[in-house]
């Protein structure tokens, strides 16, 4: 007897999204993905796999797109990935932030009551949550403490997910992931900017490189492993709550240096200019993850080091950078 295993994911085309698409693929899933329309496509991370997938029209604001996606899906597993997802714009757009990251949740939730109630439900929460943290190293249990628009609408999302779960039985999961980067990561974000910046550098495309908080720290992993986790999340009998990150903080300065190493640039101050236009209303410190839960659990530990991590962006970016 063979069971059908269906997931759509919202965000596919998003570095998460189009990476547990392929990992959903390998496992033998029919993978739907939810896009929203734009006057141009933007399916790059998607090419691969375009013609395995099937894609519907939608957008986290539209209730109406969200119940036809689903219909059409008729998904065993959601996973809602979309969201605006950049910190430093959630205080330009608050309330935009607040409708795709926070009420959107509302809206896929309700879609999939509506819909398909026995379908099981993930949320991307997120380490942002904690902001100005109230312990270190974070867990499960520990507070929030949200220091931007975006982290109180994760946290909005986070608390609606637990209570579909509580009130209506759903099998409703939210994973709190800390920051997780890749080839595929959006240029926007700083792990990329750094090695792509290098790679322009070292290619003659750039000269210098501008940068905000150089002391910043994360907790830095890598999406492929990260999205491995999602996915063994929704295998469980029982729905819960787990933190997933390395354990580990690095600083923005510690990413430039291994980044501007690996392109053979050597000092990375010398190409360094600190521009205020990048340093946030309000900084978040000490976030690091504790993810022994999913480790006792799901069995899931991280497999690639910050370094690493870094490095292979950064080789990445030099091969795409490249002049032909
Ligand atoms: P991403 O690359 O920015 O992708 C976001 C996705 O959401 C894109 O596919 C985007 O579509 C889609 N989207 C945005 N607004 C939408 C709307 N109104 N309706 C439908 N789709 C919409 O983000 P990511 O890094 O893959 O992260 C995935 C999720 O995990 C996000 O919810 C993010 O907040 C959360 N998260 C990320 C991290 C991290 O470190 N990466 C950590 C914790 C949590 P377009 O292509 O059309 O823009
Ligand atoms: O910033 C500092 C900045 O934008 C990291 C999202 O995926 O992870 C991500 O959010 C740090 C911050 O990611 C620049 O001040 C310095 O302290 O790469 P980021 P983020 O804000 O941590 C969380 C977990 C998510 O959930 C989000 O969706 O780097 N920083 N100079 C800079 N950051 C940027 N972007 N650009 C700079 O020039």
């Amino acid at each position: 007897m063979s069971t059908r295993r269906s997931a759509l994911i919202t965000g596919i085309t998003g570095q998460d999204g189009s990476y547990l698409a392929e990992l959903l693929l390998e496992k033998g899933y029919e993978v739907h993905g939810m896009v929203r329309r734009a006057s141009t496509e933007k399916f790059d991370r998607i090419e691969q796999i375009r013609d395995r997938i099937t894609l519907h029209q939608g957008d986290l604001l539209d209730q109406r797109s969200l119940v036809d996606a689903l219909r059409a899906s008729d998904p065993t597993e959601i996973y809602n990935l979309a969201a605006m997802s950049f910190v430093a714009v959630s205080w330009i757009q608050p309330t935009l932030t607040a409708e795709f990251t926070g009420v959107g949740v509302t809206r896929m939730l309700e879609a999939m009551r509506e819909v398909c109630p026995q379908a099981r439900f993930y949320q991307a929460s997120s380490s942002e949550m904690f902001g100005k943290v109230l312990e270190v190293p974070q867990t499960e249990t520990t507070p929030f403490y949200p220091r931007s628009p975006y982290g109180v609408a994760k946290v909005y999302g986070h608390f609606i997910t637990v209570n579909y779960r509580e009130s209506y039985d759903l099998h409703a999961t939210s994973g709190i992931l800390f920051n997780h980067e890749s080839e595929r990561r959006g240029r926007e974000f700083v792990t990329r900017k750094i090695t792509w910046t290098a790679a322009a550098i070292k290619h003659g495309l750039t000269k210098e490189l501008r940068l905000g908080n150089l002391d910043a720290e994360r907790d830095w992993g890598y999406a492929k492993d990260y999205v491995e986790a999602m996915w063994l999340m929704l295998q469980q009998d029982k729905p819960e709550d787990y933190v997933i990150a390395t354990g580990e903080a690095h600083s923005v300065r510690e990413c430039c240096q291994v980044a501007f190493d690996e392109a053979g640039l050597g000092d990375f101050e010398q190409y360094v200019t600190i521009d205020p236009a990048f340093v946030r209303p309000a900084e978040v410190d000490h976030l690091i993850g504790d993810s022994s839960k999913a480790e006792r659990d799901l069995g899931w530990k991280p497999q690639t080091s910050f370094e690493e991590l870094i490095r292979l962006m950064t080789r990445s970016d030099l091969k795409l950078l490249k002049p032909r």
